[in-house]
């Protein structure tokens, strides 16, 4: 079988491809990477050859391909439900809602607070729309935590899952701009942002030299 080859871009700024690979990582998957940057002269060709969206993560497995970073956790859970989303109904529910709530928005937070790993702009990128989606956040996070979380530091408890991977780049973020936090959004932030498999992709964002100079300055 040929080994799948996960499609992303730098690990520095891409949330889309960070979700991707959590899932990856999620599933236990002997797996490559192709990493390119996404601020290169000939990405749009480069990514174009990979990906039919032209867009990032795009997983290519068993002769397939599969886009969009939720549609890829589908596929891997598919071989190893319990893995990806809780057992109990009621929590999986949730879990598929807050993960697609992730997936379709807070538009407002993703253009005010990038993601750059890297950075710290502490205090930046507040105003009322990325606000308003941060207390949006918080609050699904704590109603998550309290119903199911009691048995770990992840939404659903111990078990790091797919909706933690999605809300992942969220933590990046708030490790960056540093928003005021509850006291246990700060703990979660704390508790993903130590988990071994972020640990590995922001070691990897270290150390990579691409640098895209529009998500270095905060403006505000
Ligand atoms: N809804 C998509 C979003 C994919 C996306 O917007 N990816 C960004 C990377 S963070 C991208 O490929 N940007 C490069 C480009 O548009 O040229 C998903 O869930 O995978």
């Amino acid at each position: 079988m040929t080994q799948a080859t996960l499609v992303i871009a730098n690990k520095a700024y891409s949330s889309w491809s960070l979700r991707g690979w959590l899932a990856c990582k999620i599933a236990g998957l002997d797996f490559r990477e192709e990493i390119y940057d996404m601020g290169a002269p000939d990405w749009k060709t480069w990514i174009a050859a990979r990906s039919p969206t032209g867009k990032v993560p795009c997983l290519l497995i068993d002769g397939a391909s599969v886009w969009e970073s939720l549609a890829i956790g589908d596929y891997l859970a598919d071989s190893a439900p319990a893995k990806f989303w809780p057992q109990d109904k009621a929590a999986r529910a949730q879990a598929r809602a807050i993960a697609a709530e992730m997936h379709a928005g807070f538009m407002e937070l993703r253009k005010a607070m990038w993601m750059n790993v890297r950075a710290r702009f502490p205090g930046k990128g507040r105003n009322p729309g990325s606000l308003n989606d941060i207390a949006r956040i918080q609050g699904l996070w704590a109603e998550t935590r309290r119903k199911f979380g009691a048995g770990g530091p992840y939404l659903f408890g111990a078990q790091f899952g797919m909706a933690d991977a999605m809300y992942a780049p969220v933590v990046a973020r708030f490790v960056t701009w540093a928003p005021e936090l509850t006291k246990d959004s700060a703990a979660y932030v704390d508790a993903v942002w130590n988990h071994p498999y972020m640990k590995e992709w922001l070691a990897a964002a270290a150390a990579e030299k691409w640098v895209l100079e529009k998500y270095e300055t905060a403006i505000d």
